[in-house]
C-alpha cells in the first residue's frame, strides 16, 4: 500500500480546533444559507475551496481546513485494490491518535474524508473500530431541467446556475461550490440540461461551455451527462429525418458522440425524453423506443457511456395514463442493449405528493431500470412550502413489487440485486438555481441533501438523514433538533393531507401546479383534474379495479387484489384506485366525506403548527433564516386552507354534505377561488425571494 499521509495537517488542525472553540455561537450571525450543510463545519464563515484542483488535493484541503479533531488523519489509496471497497467505497479506521481512510481510488478517499467531517459535525467519530461504506448505486445523478435561456422548468430557486452566455470565459465560484456540495453527499453525476432539450446543447459551441463545467466537476468525482433532443440530426445537421434506422442518422450520432468524447473524455452519456409531451422520438418514424435507445447506446458503447431512456411517455388517447408506461415498455422488455437503463418516475403518473410505486419496476424482467424522483417541489408547494421528501422516496424504494416473489423491492431491483446489472443508477430532478440559498426555501436544501444520502445508501432512514442535515445546517442543540426534525418528518404526509387526501391526484391548477384546480378541464382530458377525481353525485375517485381501467392488474399479486379491493386498499390511496360513494364507510367509522374533510383539516392544522414550532425555536436560529422560513410558513398555512376551501367547496356541490362542525370554517367559497388565479407570473422561475402575491380581489 502506498501511504499517502497528509503530512503537516495534524498540527495545524489542532490549532484550528482551539481557534474554533473560542468563537462558538457564530451560528447566530447573519446566515444567508449559501453554505448549505457546511454551516456548522465552516462556523458561519464563507467556505474555503481547495487551491489544488486534484481529488487528493481537495481531500487534503478539506482536512486541513475543517478537521477539528486531534487525531492525525491519514489517507491511503490501496495499491492492491480491495475488492469489497469497489471503485468508490472507503473504510475509515479509528484510533485514539490516528484515523485512516482507505480506498481504491482518489474519489473513494474524498468520500471518506467527507464522511469523517460529517461524523465530526454529527457526533459520529468513533474512538476505535472501523466503518466501511460502499455506494448502493453506481450512478447517483442529478437531472437539471435547465434551459439555455436560463429558465429552469419547474425550478423555484431563481434562474439557472449555468450561465451559458458567460461560459466558457467566465467561471463562477458557484460551479465549484456545487461540485463540492454534491461530492460531500456522494452525488457523482449530473445532467446539465432539461429533458425537454434544446438541440443547441450539442453544438460545438455549447460543448466548449460544458467542458468547462466538466473540468471543474471532475476532481470532485462528478461526471457530466446531457439530455439530447432526438430530432438533433434534423436540427443540427439538416438531415431530412431523425429515423434511428437511417444510416445517415446513425452516422450523425456516431460522429456527435466522438466529438463529445474528444472534448469531454469522461462524458457519462445521455438522458432522453422521447415521444412524450411533444418531444420528438423514434415513434415519429414508426420505430420503437428500443430502436431509438439502442441507436444512441451503440454510439456511446465504445466510450463506456450509457443511455437513460425515460419511461415517462403517455398519449391523450389512452384510457388511463397510469397504465401507459407498462403498456409501452413491457412489449419491448429484453430488446434494449446493455448500456440502456429505463428511467422510471417513482409513481405511474407524475411526481404527485403520493402515488403507488410505478408498476413498471415489477414488470421489466430483462431490462435495467432506475428510479427518477423529483427533488424540486413541482407538486409540493414549490419553494414556498416546507416538505421533506425523503419519506416519499423511501416509500417507493421500499415497495415490494413481488416480481420474484416476496422481497423484490424497487430498491433491490434498481440496485441490480434481482437481475444483475453492470451499472445501476438513481436520478433526482434538481431543485437548485442561482438563488443565494440555492434552493429557494432553506428547508428545500434538505431534499437535495437527502437525495444524495439516499442514493448512496437507500437503507438510511428519513430520521437519520434529517438528523444529520439539521445538525450540519442549523445546530445540534436538542431543543432545536427534536421539534424541527419532528416537523420535517411529518411534513410530506401533511402536504399530502392538504393537497391530495386519500389518493386524489392530478388535482393541481393549470400550468403552475401550485394551487388547487379541481374544477379545471383542459383540452386534453388526461391533463384535466376532473378526469382524475371524477367527482359526481355518485361519489369520487378513479376506478382502477378490474371493473374500471384495470390498472391494478399491472401489479403482481398480492398487490393486485390488495389494491383492487376497497376493504384492503390502503386508505391513503383509496381514491387512486376506487370510485366510492360519498357515504362509503371508512375504517374509522366515519363516512368517506367526513374523513376527506378531516384529512384536509389535519393538513391545515399541521401547517399552522409549523409556525408555532418555528417560533418556539427562534432563539437557536439566526434571524435571517428565521424570518425567511417564517414568512414561507405563514404562506404555507394560508395555502393549506385555500386548498381545502377550493376542493371541499367544489366537491360539496356533488356530495350535498356539510363541512363537519369540528373543521375550520370556510374562508372563501370555491366560486370566489376559481375566478382567481394565483399570480405566479412565470411558473418556470419565479423569484425565490419574493412570495407571489396572495390577493383574492384579483
Ligand atoms: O410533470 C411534467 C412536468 C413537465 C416535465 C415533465 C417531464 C420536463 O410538468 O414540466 O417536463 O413532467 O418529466 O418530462
Amino acid at each position: 500500500m502506498r501511504r499517502n499521509k497528509f503530512i503537516g495537517c495534524s498540527m495545524m488542525l489542532a490549532m484550528a480546533g482551539l481557534l474554533i472553540s473560542s468563537c462558538c455561537n457564530a451560528e447566530l450571525q447573519k446566515e444567508d444559507g449559501h453554505n448549505l450543510w457546511f454551516h456548522s463545519l465552516t462556523d458561519g464563515a464563507p467556505q474555503t475551496l481547495s487551491e489544488v484542483k486534484t481529488t487528493l488535493g481537495i481531500a487534503d484541503s478539506e482536512i486541513m481546513n475543517y478537521w477539528k479533531g486531534r487525531q492525525v488523519v491519514t489517507c491511503v489509496v490501496c495499491q492492491q485494490p480491495e475488492e469489497s471497497l469497489g471503485r468508490e467505497g472507503y473504510r475509515i479506521e479509528f484510533g485514539k491518535k490516528e484515523i485512516s481512510v482507505f480506498a481504491n481510488s482518489e474519489t473513494g478517499i474524498l468520500y471518506g474524508v467527507y464522511d469523517l467531517l460529517r461524523r465530526q459535525e454529527t457526533g459520529g467519530v468513533l474512538t476505535k473500530g472501523s466503518v466501511t461504506e460502499v455506494p448502493a448505486y453506481d450512478v447517483r445523478i442529478l437531472n437539471h431541467w435547465d434551459n439555455p435561456n436560463l429558465t429552469v422548468e419547474r425550478g423555484f430557486a431563481g434562474k439557472s446556475l449555468w450561465k451559458w452566455k458567460e461560459l466558457p470565459e467566465t467561471v463562477r465560484p458557484e460551479y465549484e461550490e456545487y461540485a463540492r456540495a454534491n461530492a460531500s453527499i456522494g452525488i457523482n453525476a449530473t445532467v446539465l440540461n432539461n429533458v425537454n432539450a434544446d438541440p443547441c446543447m450539442l453544438t460545438a459551441e455549447y460543448l466548449q461551455k460544458v467542458k468547462v463545467l466538466a473540468d471543474i466537476f471532475r476532481p470532485y468525482g462528478i461526471r457530466v451527462y446531457l439530455s439530447l433532443n432526438f430530432a438533433a440530426p434534423k436540427h443540427l445537421a439538416g438531415l431530412k429525418t431523425s429515423d434511428p434506422l437511417d444510416p445517415e442518422v446513425i452516422q450523425f450520432w456516431n460522429d456527435k458522440v466522438a466529438e463529445i468524447y474528444s472534448v469531454i473524455p469522461d462524458f457519462g452519456g445521455f438522458l432522453v425524453k422521447a415521444n412524450s409531451e411533444g418531444q420528438s422520438g423514434p415513434q415519429d418514424y414508426g420505430r420503437t423506443h428500443a430502436d431509438g435507445a439502442n441507436m444512441i447506446a451503440d454510439a456511446l458503447k465504445p466510450y463506456g457511456g450509457i443511455v437513460m431512456w425515460r419511461a415517462f411517455v403517455y398519449a391523450a388517447t389512452a384510457e388511463d395514463r397510469a397504465m401507459q408506461a407498462v403498456d409501452e415498455f413491457m412489449p419491448l422488455d429484453g430488446q434494449f442493449h446493455d448500456n440502456v437503463i429505463i428511467q422510471i418516475k417513482n409513481g405511474p403518473i407524475d411526481f404527485q405528493p403520493r402515488e403507488p410505486f410505478s408498476p413498471l419496476f415489477g414488470q421489466l424482467e430483462k431490462t435495467k431500470s432506475m428510479v427518477e424522483v423529483q427533488i424540486t417541489q413541482e407538486y409540493l408547494g414549490h419553494s414556498n412550502h416546507l416538505a421533506y421528501l425523503h419519506p416519499m422516496w423511501k416509500e417507493c424504494l421500499d415497495s415490494d413489487t413481488y416480481m420474484r416473489g416476496e422481497g423484490s423491492t424497487v430498491a433491490k431491483i434498481t440496485e441490480g440485486k434481482v437481475l444483475s446489472y453492470k451499472v445501476s443508477a438513481i436520478a433526482g430532478v434538481a431543485n437548485i438555481g442561482d438563488s443565494i440559498n440555492w434552493c429557494g426555501h432553506h428547508f428545500a436544501q434538505a431534499n437535495w441533501y437527502a437525495f444524495g444520502r439516499m442514493a448512496w445508501n437507500p437503507d438510511l432512514t428519513s430520521d437519520q438523514i434529517a438528523d444529520e442535515w439539521i445538525r450540519q445546517t442549523f445546530t445540534d442543540n436538542q431543543k432545536f433538533l427534536q421539534p424541527v426534525k419532528a416537523m420535517m418528518l411529518a411534513s410530506r404526509e401533511n402536504t399530502a393531507h392538504y393537497e391530495m387526501p386519500l389518493g386524489l391526484h392530478h388535482i393541481f391548477g393549470g400550468a403552475g401546479h401550485y394551487g388547487p384546480g379541481p374544477w379545471e378541464q383542459s383540452m386534453r382530458r388526461d391533463w384535466s383534474p376532473t378526469f382524475y377525481h371524477k367527482a359526481a353525485a355518485d361519489g369520487i375517485g378513479f376506478d382502477r379495479t378490474m371493473q374500471g381501467s384495470g390498472a391494478v392488474a399491472q401489479y403482481h399479486e398480492p398487490l393486485k387484489s390488495l389494491y383492487g379491493n376497497p376493504e384492503t386498499c390502503p386508505e391513503e390511496l383509496i381514491l387512486w384506485f376506487h370510485h366510492l360513494p360519498w357515504d362509503y364507510a371508512m375504517k374509522n367509522g366515519e363516512t368517506l366525506w367526513e374523513t376527506l374533510c378531516h384529512t384536509y383539516q389535519q393538513g391545515i392544522d399541521a401547517a399552522a403548527g409549523y409556525i408555532d414550532t418555528w417560533d418556539s425555536v427562534s432563539r437557536y436560529v439566526d434571524s435571517w433564516r428565521f424570518n425567511q422560513v417564517r414568512d414561507k410558513m405563514v404562506r404555507q398555512a394560508k395555502d393549506a386552507l385555500w386548498w381545502r376551501d377550493a376542493c371541499i367547496g367544489y366537491f360539496q356541490q356533488f356530495s350535498g354534505m356539510e363541512l363537519p362542525a369540528d373543521c375550520s370554517p370556510f374562508q372563501h367559497t370555491y366560486d370566489e377561488l376559481r375566478k382567481f388565479r394565483l399570480r405566479i407570473s412565470n411558473f418556470e422561475t419565479p423569484s425565490p425571494d419574493v412570495l407571489p402575491e396572495y390577493d383574492l380581489s384579483k
